[in-house]
């Protein structure tokens, strides 16, 4: 049997380190250095293959020729995805769990987070009573309330502490020794509570809105017509509220971008919705955040003269593609015009996962995230001023998910 012959392949033991060194950066400099847009590597001690571009990501997201089950680092499904959720599941059971997901997705609902957020910024410039707003610790108190009442979960008027155990999912997700311990006992204690707000749920001791998510997931039977455990309504639950709460680190680098390139700032004071969209989604394109997602090949099959076998676990690269000159004109360059030109495709700008929403595991919330940005984005640039002192920004590439030094610093701020 042919065994990879023309797969370039790392050579050594293992490239767990170089990985972590080069972050954002490990596959894309591999890509040049091979002239390979697939390559092998080992990674946390086993063989993984390595892709990056637009062909690469349809052959990722062929459901027949790759699959999920098993391919999340088990200390990554212990932080950030729970276990038994979404993001391990494949073919019909995949569907139909994604089918919950999906039908939060409506315009409606998407209306209510849109409006949800506009309030919440307004309480938190009204409860700001320093000098300095730091936009990141912020955006997680506004977006913690946001997650919490569009979910339908029975809140305090802010949910401050909570905050700090939902953070800890995203920021420490790449995390080792004593934060990754501490991401843990989050993860533990935020599904023990949502789990007793399930079981209360079914008993008839807690009434909450059944059009919302907790309740939809907490009576949501499977394909054999079974509720769902408790702690896997738990972990669907903290899959919406978490990335809620993770779009602070696009809200952070979306600030930031407008501070950094006040041109494309002038196109967005009409509050034009196009304007806006093409900022965002520059921005999504531009920052580092979700770095590669991963699957293991179903059964073994040749692609393009590679062999890919049967169970090795495969890395798409998420920011490596949306930086790629073949696709993207100047990708070093902040151009938010650039998306009047851009045709959709669903395999070539891909920050939140590529094809389909129903069939595959692109993300579930995109729209949402897109929306959440939107409307902030045009409250920070239409609706209040600011000053903006001295600070760092400057984000690493190394930090898996980076953030600016500073977080954005802001002062003085009131409304226009
Ligand atoms: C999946 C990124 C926000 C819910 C994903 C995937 C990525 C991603 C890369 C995996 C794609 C794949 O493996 O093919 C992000 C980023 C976000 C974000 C960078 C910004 C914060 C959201 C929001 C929600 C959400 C706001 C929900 C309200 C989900 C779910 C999945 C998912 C449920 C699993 C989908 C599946 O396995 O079928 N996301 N996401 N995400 N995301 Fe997001
Ligand atoms: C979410 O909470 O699901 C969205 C944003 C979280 C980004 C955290 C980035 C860490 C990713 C680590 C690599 C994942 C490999 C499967």
């Amino acid at each position: 049997m042919v065994n990879n012959q023309n797969m370039p392949k790392e050579k050594g033991l293992d490239h767990t380190i170089s990985l972590l060194k080069e972050g954002y950066n490990y596959i894309y400099n591999r890509k040049d250095k091979y002239h390979s847009r697939v390559f092998q590597t080992r990674i946390m001690g086993e063989k993984a293959n390595c892709l990056i571009g637009t062909k690469e990501a349809e052959l990722f997201y062929d459901n027949n020729k790759f699959i999920r089950k098993g391919a999340a680092p088990s200390r990554i499904q212990k932080t950030l995805f729970g276990e038994g959720g979404v993001q391990g599941l494949d073919g019909e059971k995949h569907h139909h769990r994604k089918a919950v997901f999906m039908s939060f997705m409506t315009k409606e609902m998407l209306s209510e987070v849109k409006e949800l957020t506009e309030m919440e910024w307004e309480r938190a410039i009204t409860r700001n009573q320093t000098e300095e707003f730091n936009v990141y610790e912020e955006a997680k108190r506004v977006l913690t309330n946001v997650a919490m009442r569009w979910v339908g979960i029975p809140m305090q008027e802010d949910e401050r502490e909570l905050t700090d155990e939902l953070d800890d999912l995203f920021e420490d997700a790449s995390a080792i020794g004593l934060k990754h311990w501490k991401a843990r006992m989050s993860r533990s204690k935020t599904e023990d509570w949502i789990k007793q707000l399930v079981l209360d749920i079914r008993n008839g001791k807690l009434t909450v809105d059944q059009r919302r998510p907790l309740y939809q997931f907490s009576m949501h039977r499977d394909l054999d017509g079974q509720l769902l455990e408790p702690e896997i309504v738990s972990v669907e639950v903290l899959n919406l509220i978490r990335p809620i709460v993770a779009v602070s680190v696009y809200v952070d680098f979306t600030i930031l971008a407008s501070i950094q390139f006040p041109k494309e700032v002038e196109k967005l004071q009409q509050g034009n919705d196009k304007q806006l969209q093409f900022f965002i989604q520059e921005v999504r394109r531009f920052y580092p955040f979700f770095p590669f997602t991963v699957a293991r090949v179903k059964k073994g099959f040749e692609w393009n003269g590679y062999t890919f076998e049967e169970g090795t676990l495969t890395l798409l690269d998420l920011y490596g593609t949306n930086h790629d000159p073949e696709i993207w004109k100047e990708p070093d360059h902040f151009l938010p015009d650039r998306f009047k030109e851009w045709n959709g495709n669903p395999f070539d700008f891909i920050p939140q996962g590529g094809g389909e929403f129903d069939i595959g595991h692109r993300c579930a919330g995109e729209w949402m995230t897109i929306d959440i940005l939107k409307v902030t984005l045009n409250y920070f640039v239409n609706k209040i001023s600011y000053e903006v002192p001295q600070q760092d920004f400057t984000y690493s590439m190394n930090d898996i998910p980076s953030l600016p030094a500073s977080r954005v610093i802001l002062e003085n701020i009131r409304r226009k």
